[in-house]
């Protein structure tokens, strides 16, 4: 298995957290988005959308992370990061969707690039609208998370939510935001950093992130 990813890249952490939690190994190929490394033919042959992750397993490229993550469940079940109800199955991809469908992609670096390029937006305005976006997600995820007490959104153990939710907590927390205020999730991600898999995982512990 390969994983071709960026250590800041929150859509490439959720691959690493998952890959972790299922005891899979792989190797790691960085792919530097400073140095646009992700648009080069080199890389676009893998993910024509010029984004990471990829993962290549058996001769086979994987993109978009919920899909890997999906790939991964069906190929090796076992931690599995979906609960087996139905129900909180739903739940927990819808909340995993909030993050990587609707806050994630408002922050990506392409899009900031065109806010200050194109758009003329200063580096103030562009942290307003990371944490504005931030934050109206959050805020819906506090209220979906109120039901229940179990330390992970699907119940004893971490999954896709999670996996999702680490990530985006790093970009919160990397632009100043207080994770006091968004309790349910400040609660789950206490439970995940006692877990080596998320701690493995994290920006500054990739090979990357000295280079
Ligand atoms: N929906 C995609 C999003 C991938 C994505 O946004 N990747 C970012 C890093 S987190 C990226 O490669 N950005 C490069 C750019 O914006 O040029 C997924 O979940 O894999």
């Amino acid at each position: 298995m390969e994983l071709h990813g960026y250590f800041r890249s929150s859509a490439s952490y959720r691959v690493r957290i998952a890959l972790n939690l299922k005891g899979l190994h792989y190797d790691y190929h960085p792919v530097n988005l400073l140095k646009s490394e992700q648009r080069e033919p080199a890389y676009r042959s893998l993910n024509p959308q010029g984004l990471v992750p990829a993962v290549i397993e058996a001769g086979h490229v994987f993109t978009q992370s919920l899909a890997i993550l999906e790939w991964l469940e069906e190929q090796h079940p076992e931690p599995a990061l979906l609960p087996r109800d139905p129900l909180t199955r739903a739940h927990v991809r819808a909340l995993s969707y909030n993050i990587a469908c609707d806050i994630q992609p408002l922050q990506n670096l392409r899009v900031l690039k065109y806010l200050q390029s194109e758009l003329a937006a200063s580096e103030e305005q562009k942290i307003d609208w990371i944490r504005h976006w931030i934050d109206g997600g959050f805020q819906a995820l506090e209220v979906q998370l109120k039901q229940g007490p179990a330390p992970f959104a699907g119940g004893d153990t971490p999954g896709m939510f999670e996996c999702c939710l680490m990530p985006q907590i790093y970009n919160a927390e990397r632009f100043g935001m207080d994770m006091e205020r968004y309790p349910h999730l400040a609660r789950i991600a206490g439970n995940c950093a006692t877990l080596p898999a998320f701690e493995r995982a994290r920006p500054e512990n990739q090979p990357d992130s000295t280079l």
